[in-house]
């Protein structure tokens, strides 16, 4: 749009602890080093705030556990580890990585920015969720884009990672909540999910008795990619005054289009759809505020990843 100017402040998460598999903690410095920011139309002014390591992070963690500092909380899942299976894996850790993700975003981001949190591994939604409604007052929808439902509770998770849970915690489902710093909850309404196509059993029974609003991959073929986004938009803000955020899981496209991550699952999304979508999106103007790029991992591939990351960031800062 004429006149459009817009500061997006790039965060990067380098954390891999929410899932098994390593290198979904190299993209960050990965894309800071191929200047991603040159992709972008001139009315956006990038800004990278900096990379959370979550080595330093562990170390820092492990020191002040060590120390037994009263500050430091030791969710009391990790202290039964021994006695049985945790229920989300390497909980301790994460919480002390994603509160200083939250904290970060609190310190470093001003409402009238934009906030793009290049990931990791898709755990990091909800705290980069939290710390968003918390920013915009709770004026905030949430499109997201998947193959999973990430809406698996401690209870009903089949992996006990924490990447296949972060929908679920951040509308407030899990009996206990772990994060003591994480008080700001997303009522399901004011999310859809678009592109799933790969569900627990569970899981799948839970979305639905909540009644969470989402497009499967083949509904996207059959309704046209256009109808589902519009009918999206109109579900989460039917008055046209929300800010929106876009949690962008990259396996929700194609694995043609993006084989580098880690659960890859066939008959995605396309670049074309995705166009679409943030064409969409982006007649919210300023609304549309922060947005998650989670699951590249160019370990698994790299050639034709990078290039569909550059393909997603160019599309999404267009004019
Ligand atoms: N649903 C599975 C789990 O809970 C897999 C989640 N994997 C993802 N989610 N990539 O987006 O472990
Ligand atoms: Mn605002
Ligand atoms: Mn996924
Ligand atoms: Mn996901």
């Amino acid at each position: 749009a004429k006149g459009f100017w817009r500061k997006v402040k790039i965060l990067g998460l380098a954390v891999s602890i929410g899932q098994p598999k390593k290198g979904v903690e190299w993209t960050p410095q990965i894309l800071l080093d191929s200047q991603i920011s040159n992709l972008f139309h001139p009315q956006y002014e990038a800004d990278w705030i900096g990379i959370l390591d979550q080595q330093v992070l562990i170390e820092e963690w492990k020191q002040k556990l060590a120390l037994n500092s009263p500050s430091i909380e030791s969710p009391e899942n990790t202290l039964l580890q021994e006695e049985r299976p945790p229920k989300i894996k390497n909980l301790g850790e994460l919480n002390y990585y994603m509160e200083h993700q939250y904290k970060s975003i609190l310190k470093n981001i001003s409402s009238t920015d934009f906030l793009l949190s290049i990931g990791g591994d898709h755990s990091v939604a909800s705290a980069t969720i939290s710390a968003s409604l918390k920013l915009q007052k709770g004026n905030l929808s949430v499109i997201w884009i998947d193959a999973h439902g990430d809406c698996n509770t401690p209870d009903i998770s089949p992996s006990g990672n924490y990447h296949g849970m972060p929908l679920a915690h951040v509308f407030g489902l899990f009996k206990k909540n772990p994060f003591s710093w994480m008080s700001n909850f997303l009522p399901i309404q004011r999310c859809v999910q678009i592109g799933i196509r790969d569900l627990d059993g569970e899981e799948e029974k839970l979305m639905n008795s909540i009644g969470l609003k989402y497009f499967t991959a083949s509904q996207v073929r059959n309704y046209g990619i256009q109808q589902v986004i519009k009918d999206s938009l109109a579900y989460v803000d039917p008055e046209n005054n929300r800010n929106i955020h876009l949690s962008l899981d990259v396996d929700g496209f194609d694995p043609t289009f993006v084989p580098g991550t880690g659960t890859l699952a066939p008959n995605g999304l396309f670049i074309e759809d995705y166009s679409v979508v943030v064409d969409e999106i982006k007649k919210c103007g300023e609304r549309f505020s922060s947005m998650d790029l989670v699951e590249v991992n160019f370990q698994i591939e790299k050639e034709q990843t990078l290039k569909a990351v550059k393909e997603i960031l160019k599309t999404t800062f267009s004019d």
